[in-house]
């Protein structure tokens, strides 16, 4: 059995820089026992160097070198925007997208530019989450959810991070960043691995 099946994990350290992320994170546990660190609370802890080829790579390296560091129970979160005509990127490299000084502004401008001209009906795309649970003893587990849509012509609402103001969720007809954030938390790539995550602590 897994150490998380038949011992109350009582504090995780989520091993994310990203505020966006955290905010979510830490809504999408409010209703648990867990008390939820992240890197922010340990100022010297070791950069990871995302150099993985998928996301699930991705974040079972930085659940691995967190929980080691911190000797505590780590979530890792590697996710990123798949777009059907780019052929599935940015994917792992959505944080970078527009190069070393990326940010979400500069991304959004990039993935409109590359999008220029195309009809809403060939504007499909997908977020995706991977999240890996990633005991001190070294067990650990995986979840993943995805949010399908398109990606719109300008950026629209001031909700969420990243790549929200320009994916339109069909479901709703808006951005993600025009949703309510707890409307996001359920419906969301994250929300959904969140909840897979959740039942495996039997806190869900
Ligand atoms: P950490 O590694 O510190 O968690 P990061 O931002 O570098 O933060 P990732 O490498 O997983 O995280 O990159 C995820 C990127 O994908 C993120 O920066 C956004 O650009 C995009 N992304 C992921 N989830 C998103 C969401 O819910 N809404 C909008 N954009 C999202």
């Amino acid at each position: 059995m897994k150490p998380w099946g038949n011992k109350r994990v009582k504090k995780i350290v989520f091993a994310s820089k990203n505020s966006g992320k955290i905010r979510e994170a830490s809504a999408l546990l409010e209703e648990t026992k867990i008390e939820l660190l992240s890197i922010l609370d340990y100022p010297d802890a070791p950069d990871v160097i995302e150099d993985g080829n998928t996301f699930f790579e991705n974040a079972l390296k930085k659940a691995r070198i967190i929980s080691e560091y911190t000797q505590l129970t780590s979530i890792a979160d590697d996710s990123g925007l798949a777009v059907d005509y780019l052929g599935g990127r940015p994917g792992v490299y959505s944080s970078r997208y527009s190069g070393p000084d990326a940010n979400d502004e500069k991304n959004i401008k990039k993935l409109l530019m590359e999008l220029e001209g195309l009809p809403i009906e060939k504007r499909t795309a997908a977020f995706k989450c991977v999240l890996v649970l990633y005991d001190i003893n070294g067990e650990y587990s995986t979840f993943e959810g995805s949010l399908e849509g398109f990606i719109g012509f300008t950026p629209e609402g001031l909700e969420g991070f990243g790549y929200d103001p320009v994916f339109i969720v069909p479901e709703y007809n808006k951005t993600v960043a025009q949703l309510d954030p707890k409307i996001k938390n359920r419906i969301s790539h994250r929300g959904r691995a969140f909840n897979d995550l959740k039942k495996k602590l039997a806190i869900g």
